[in-house]
Protein backbone atom coordinates (compact mmCIF):
# COMPACT_ATOMS: atom_id res chain seq x y z
CA UNK A 1 0.00 0.00 0.00
CA UNK A 2 1.29 3.76 -0.56
CA UNK A 3 0.56 6.59 1.31
CA UNK A 4 1.15 10.40 0.23
CA UNK A 5 2.87 11.97 2.97
CA UNK A 6 2.28 15.95 3.46
CA UNK A 7 5.06 17.80 5.23
CA UNK A 8 4.39 20.93 6.84
CA UNK A 9 2.02 22.94 4.76
CA UNK A 10 1.62 24.94 7.52
CA UNK A 11 0.74 29.36 7.58
CA UNK A 12 4.32 29.84 8.80
CA UNK A 13 6.32 28.33 5.81
CA UNK A 14 3.92 29.90 3.03
CA UNK A 15 3.49 33.68 1.79
CA UNK A 16 3.24 36.19 4.92
CA UNK A 17 4.43 33.36 7.17
CA UNK A 18 7.64 33.72 9.91
CA UNK A 19 9.82 31.18 7.61
CA UNK A 20 7.99 31.55 4.06
CA UNK A 21 9.51 29.24 1.88
CA UNK A 22 9.28 31.08 -1.41
CA UNK A 23 6.34 30.40 -3.68
CA UNK A 24 5.58 27.60 -1.01
CA UNK A 25 1.83 28.82 -1.41
CA UNK A 26 2.05 27.04 -4.89
CA UNK A 27 1.85 23.52 -3.38
CA UNK A 28 -1.06 23.59 -1.89
CA UNK A 29 -3.89 23.19 -5.25
CA UNK A 30 -1.64 20.16 -6.45
CA UNK A 31 -1.30 18.60 -3.06
CA UNK A 32 -4.71 18.37 -2.67
CA UNK A 33 -5.33 17.03 -5.98
CA UNK A 34 -2.82 14.64 -5.47
CA UNK A 35 -5.02 13.27 -2.09
CA UNK A 36 -7.31 11.99 -4.40
CA UNK A 37 -4.97 9.25 -5.90
CA UNK A 38 -3.22 7.82 -2.84
CA UNK A 39 -4.17 5.30 -0.40
CA UNK A 40 -3.34 6.66 2.53
CA UNK A 41 -2.61 10.39 3.12
CA UNK A 42 -0.48 11.41 6.44
CA UNK A 43 -0.17 15.15 7.84
CA UNK A 44 2.86 16.16 9.28
CA UNK A 45 2.70 19.54 11.45
CA UNK A 46 5.91 21.67 12.97
CA UNK A 47 4.54 22.17 16.84
CA UNK A 48 7.03 24.40 18.68
CA UNK A 49 7.09 25.25 22.14
CA UNK A 50 7.89 29.05 22.84
CA UNK A 51 11.36 29.55 23.26
CA UNK A 52 12.17 26.71 21.04
CA UNK A 53 15.87 25.72 20.92
CA UNK A 54 15.84 25.77 17.38
CA UNK A 55 14.91 29.33 17.06
CA UNK A 56 17.60 32.41 16.86
CA UNK A 57 15.67 34.76 19.56
CA UNK A 58 16.83 32.26 22.27
CA UNK A 59 20.82 32.12 21.37
CA UNK A 60 22.33 35.60 22.37
CA UNK A 61 24.01 37.32 19.08
CA UNK A 62 22.87 35.24 16.91
CA UNK A 63 20.34 35.49 14.06
CA UNK A 64 18.43 33.18 11.51
CA UNK A 65 19.81 31.05 9.38
CA UNK A 66 23.53 30.97 11.42
CA UNK A 67 24.11 27.63 13.67
CA UNK A 68 25.20 26.77 16.64
CA UNK A 69 26.46 22.87 18.21
CA UNK A 70 23.86 21.30 19.98
CA UNK A 71 24.78 17.81 21.56
CA UNK A 72 22.54 16.47 19.28
CA UNK A 73 25.15 17.82 16.45
CA UNK A 74 24.99 21.14 14.49
CA UNK A 75 21.74 22.54 14.16
CA UNK A 76 20.74 25.89 12.49
CA UNK A 77 18.56 28.68 13.71
CA UNK A 78 15.35 29.78 12.51
CA UNK A 79 12.52 32.73 12.88
CA UNK A 80 10.15 31.53 16.06
CA UNK A 81 7.84 29.90 13.88
CA UNK A 82 5.06 27.29 14.23
CA UNK A 83 4.29 27.92 17.85
CA UNK A 84 1.77 25.34 19.70
CA UNK A 85 -1.40 27.09 19.32
CA UNK A 86 -0.38 30.38 17.35
CA UNK A 87 -1.94 30.69 13.78
CA UNK A 88 1.14 30.47 11.79
CA UNK A 89 1.16 26.93 13.11
CA UNK A 90 -2.17 25.89 11.71
CA UNK A 91 -2.30 24.06 7.78
CA UNK A 92 -2.51 26.35 5.12
CA UNK A 93 -6.09 27.42 5.06
CA UNK A 94 -6.96 25.72 1.41
CA UNK A 95 -5.27 22.86 2.82
CA UNK A 96 -7.55 19.61 2.60
CA UNK A 97 -7.28 18.05 5.95
CA UNK A 98 -10.25 15.50 5.42
CA UNK A 99 -8.58 13.13 3.83
CA UNK A 100 -5.92 12.80 6.21
CA UNK A 101 -5.88 9.40 8.73
CA UNK A 102 -2.91 10.71 10.81
CA UNK A 103 -1.62 14.16 11.73
CA UNK A 104 2.30 13.88 13.10
CA UNK A 105 3.49 16.60 15.32
CA UNK A 106 7.11 17.18 15.97
CA UNK A 107 9.45 19.56 17.51
CA UNK A 108 7.39 19.96 20.62
CA UNK A 109 10.30 18.91 23.08
CA UNK A 110 12.13 22.14 23.78
CA UNK A 111 15.74 21.22 23.67
CA UNK A 112 16.22 19.24 19.97
CA UNK A 113 14.69 20.11 16.51
CA UNK A 114 12.59 17.56 14.65
CA UNK A 115 12.54 17.76 10.45
CA UNK A 116 12.37 14.31 9.84
CA UNK A 117 8.73 13.15 10.37
CA UNK A 118 10.56 9.72 11.55
CA UNK A 119 12.81 11.02 13.78
CA UNK A 120 14.38 13.99 15.96
CA UNK A 121 17.08 15.90 14.70
CA UNK A 122 19.45 13.48 17.72
CA UNK A 123 18.71 10.73 14.84
CA UNK A 124 17.02 8.62 17.84
CA UNK A 125 14.13 9.77 18.96
CA UNK A 126 10.89 8.38 16.75
CA UNK A 127 7.93 10.15 16.47
CA UNK A 128 6.46 6.71 16.18
CA UNK A 129 5.37 7.08 12.15
CA UNK A 130 7.58 3.98 10.90
CA UNK A 131 5.31 1.78 13.29
CA UNK A 132 2.40 3.20 12.39
CA UNK A 133 2.93 3.03 8.79
CA UNK A 134 4.30 -0.88 9.31
CA UNK A 135 1.34 -1.66 11.25
CA UNK A 136 -1.05 -0.47 8.31
CA UNK A 137 1.26 -2.21 5.82
CA UNK A 138 2.05 0.78 4.14
CA UNK A 139 5.65 0.21 2.20
CA UNK A 140 5.42 2.81 -0.83
CA UNK A 141 5.93 6.58 0.51
CA UNK A 142 5.32 9.77 -1.55
CA UNK A 143 6.59 13.14 -0.26
CA UNK A 144 5.45 16.30 -0.58
CA UNK A 145 5.60 19.78 1.27
CA UNK A 146 7.85 22.31 2.63
CA UNK A 147 10.67 22.52 2.72
CA UNK A 148 12.30 20.33 0.37
CA UNK A 149 15.86 21.12 1.37
CA UNK A 150 15.20 20.51 5.36
CA UNK A 151 11.76 18.81 6.50
CA UNK A 152 11.31 16.72 3.16
CA UNK A 153 14.61 15.68 2.69
CA UNK A 154 14.98 14.76 6.06
CA UNK A 155 12.21 12.99 6.38
CA UNK A 156 12.60 10.66 2.61
CA UNK A 157 16.09 9.96 4.06
CA UNK A 158 14.55 8.47 6.81
CA UNK A 159 12.21 6.09 5.08
CA UNK A 160 14.86 4.96 2.49
CA UNK A 161 17.28 4.16 6.10
CA UNK A 162 13.92 2.38 7.50
CA UNK A 163 13.19 0.59 4.51
CA UNK A 164 10.19 2.28 3.02
CA UNK A 165 10.02 3.07 -1.12
CA UNK A 166 10.52 6.49 -0.94
CA UNK A 167 9.52 9.13 -4.03
CA UNK A 168 10.18 12.99 -3.73
CA UNK A 169 7.57 15.33 -5.87
CA UNK A 170 10.24 17.83 -6.49
CA UNK A 171 6.97 19.62 -8.30
CA UNK A 172 5.14 19.45 -5.35
CA UNK A 173 7.78 20.89 -2.92
CA UNK A 174 9.59 23.98 -2.45
CA UNK A 175 12.86 24.62 -0.82
CA UNK A 176 14.28 27.39 1.77
CA UNK A 177 18.13 26.85 -0.15
CA UNK A 178 20.02 28.65 1.86
CA UNK A 179 23.79 28.62 1.03
CA UNK A 180 22.94 25.87 -1.51
CA UNK A 181 20.91 23.27 0.08
CA UNK A 182 18.62 22.37 -2.04
CA UNK A 183 21.38 21.25 -4.34
CA UNK A 184 23.19 19.33 -1.37
CA UNK A 185 19.50 18.05 -0.14
CA UNK A 186 18.69 16.87 -3.59
CA UNK A 187 22.45 14.99 -3.94
CA UNK A 188 22.07 13.45 -0.05
CA UNK A 189 18.62 11.84 -1.15
CA UNK A 190 19.71 10.64 -4.57
CA UNK A 191 22.81 8.93 -2.85
CA UNK A 192 20.15 7.90 0.05
CA UNK A 193 18.32 5.97 -2.62
CA UNK A 194 15.56 8.16 -3.00
CA UNK A 195 13.53 8.89 -6.21
CA UNK A 196 13.23 12.57 -7.51
CA UNK A 197 10.22 12.95 -9.79
CA UNK A 198 9.26 16.16 -11.30
CA UNK A 199 5.36 14.66 -12.05
C1 LIG B 1 11.37 23.33 8.62
C2 LIG B 1 13.05 24.72 9.31
C3 LIG B 1 12.57 24.69 10.60
C4 LIG B 1 10.73 22.60 7.50
C5 LIG B 1 10.87 23.29 9.90
O1 LIG B 1 9.51 22.29 7.57
O2 LIG B 1 11.43 22.33 6.49
N1 LIG B 1 12.46 24.03 8.33
N2 LIG B 1 11.47 23.97 10.89
ZN1 LIG C 1 10.63 24.11 12.85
Amino acid sequence: MQALIVIDVQRDFCGGGALAVPDGDAVVAPINALMDEAGAVVLTQDWHPEGHSSFASQHAGKTPLETVDMPYGTQVLWPDHCVIGSNGANFHPDLRTDRAEMIVRKGFRRNVDSYSAFFENDHETPTGLAGYLRERGIAELTFVGLALDFCVAWSAQDARRLGFEATVRTDLCRAIDADGSRAAAEAAMTEAGVKLAAS
